[in-house]
């Protein structure tokens, strides 16, 4: 198969980790017959500093000319500390995601058996887990109006979603769900937001044309705490932008770490596979990163955009094979680990 992708490595240990993302692109290619050929564009505070620009409009364009985008992160800390800041890299992030038409992240939430032990949960509670996320991207309080009154004194984000945009990110769960164990939790805010009445609203107008998926609705404060009570509950999750944001980041305690959970947006145009995880500036050039994130989303890339499906399995196996190993990167290492299985970021993939 001839396909084209495009690397985007944005900020911090993006940079790193989509190095590690290709080469194991590179050696799927080289192991299954493929001609993968690649290309590199600019995103969030690198851009920024060599356009001026978060997502310059060659960098869409690629994006757009590409068969999928393999992401790394965006972020740089001195905007944390500059709240007037005018232009942010994450403004490239959110640019590219409404440009695109990437409305649904797929954020599989995959608890490698190895990693019981490196989260903070007990393994009891999180043995089997195995949750499906649907985070809406393109709406919500991140694409409202925004601003200031009161001389600046009084600050806003408006949140909005149309029936349209529940609807298809909602089908999507739903199409998801049959084909897992058949069980579909949408969380919302119901109780006091009325974009969550018109979200449960239309989920449970959707329901009905589904009748072998088992829907519940959950609020987003008792579905946070249900996460880490008991995971195990949970198959797929369909949720709005923010709440998605957050709770999957909750999520990736059950997965061990950050640095384990991949991610895939969907949508209108080019797929998008990225890291759930930040440009972690704290341990940029460090060698520390965990590359394992960059890696599974090459994973998703090639069964969600090529349809690569043994090709996507042999790098999973790949990375359980690692694990079972004993290698581990600083952030899923504990006491026992030998100091000999710990690797540093290209090492890790160069085990795979
Ligand atoms: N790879 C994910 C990433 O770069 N995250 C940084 C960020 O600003 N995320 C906000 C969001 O995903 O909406």
């Amino acid at each position: 198969m001839k396909k084209h992708i495009l690397i985007v490595p944005g900020d911090g240990i993006g940079q790193e980790v989509t190095e590690v993302g290709k080469k194991v692109l590179e050696k799927i290619a080289a192991k299954f017959g493929h001609e993968f050929t690649y290309d590199e564009a600019l995103i969030g505070h690198v851009a920024i500093e060599a356009t001026g620009n978060p997502l310059p409009d060659e960098t869409l364009e690629k994006m757009r000319a590409s068969d999928a985008v393999l992401f790394g992160a965006v972020g740089h800390p001195k905007y944390d500390n500059d709240p007037s800041a005018k232009v942010r890299p994450e403004q490239g992030l959110l640019k590219m995601r409404k440009e695109l038409g990437l409305y649904a992240n797929l954020r599989p939430i995959k608890l490698f058996d190895e990693l019981l032990g490196a989260s903070s949960i007990k393994p009891e509670i999180l043995r089997g887990s195995d949750i499906l996320f649907f985070r809406e991207l393109t709406g919500d309080i991140y694409f409202g109006e925004k601003g200031r009154k009161n001389e600046g004194d009084t600050a806003y984000d408006i949140a909005e979603y149309s029936r349209y945009e529940v609807e298809r990110i909602a089908r999507k769960a739903f199409d998801a769900a049959r084909t897992r164990r058949k069980k579909l939790c949408s969380v919302d805010k119901a109780n006091v937001l009325e974009t969550s009445r018109l979200w449960r609203e239309v989920v449970q107008k959707l329901a009905p044309e589904y009748p072998d998926v088992e829907v519940e609705h959950q609020f987003v404060d008792s579905a946070a705490m249900m996460l880490i009570k008991d995971p195990k509950r949970f198959d797929v999750v369909v949720t709005a932008n923010l709440f998605g944001d957050i709770l999957t980041d909750e999520a990736s305690q059950i997965a061990g770490s950050m640095g384990m959970l991949a991610s895939a947006s969907v949508g209108d145009s080019t797929g998008v596979y990225e890291p759930i995880h930040g440009s972690a500036h704290d341990i940029t050039g460090k060698g520390i990163a965990n590359p394992l994130a960059s890696v599974l989303s090459a994973a998703l890339l090639l069964d969600i955009s090529f349809g690569l499906k043994a090709e996507s399995d042999a790098i999973i196996a790949a990375v359980d094979k690692l694990l079972k190993d004993g290698f581990r990167t600083k952030d899923i290492a504990d006491e026992t680990t030998p100091a000999d299985k710990i690797l540093n970021t290209q090492a890790a993939g160069e085990e795979l």
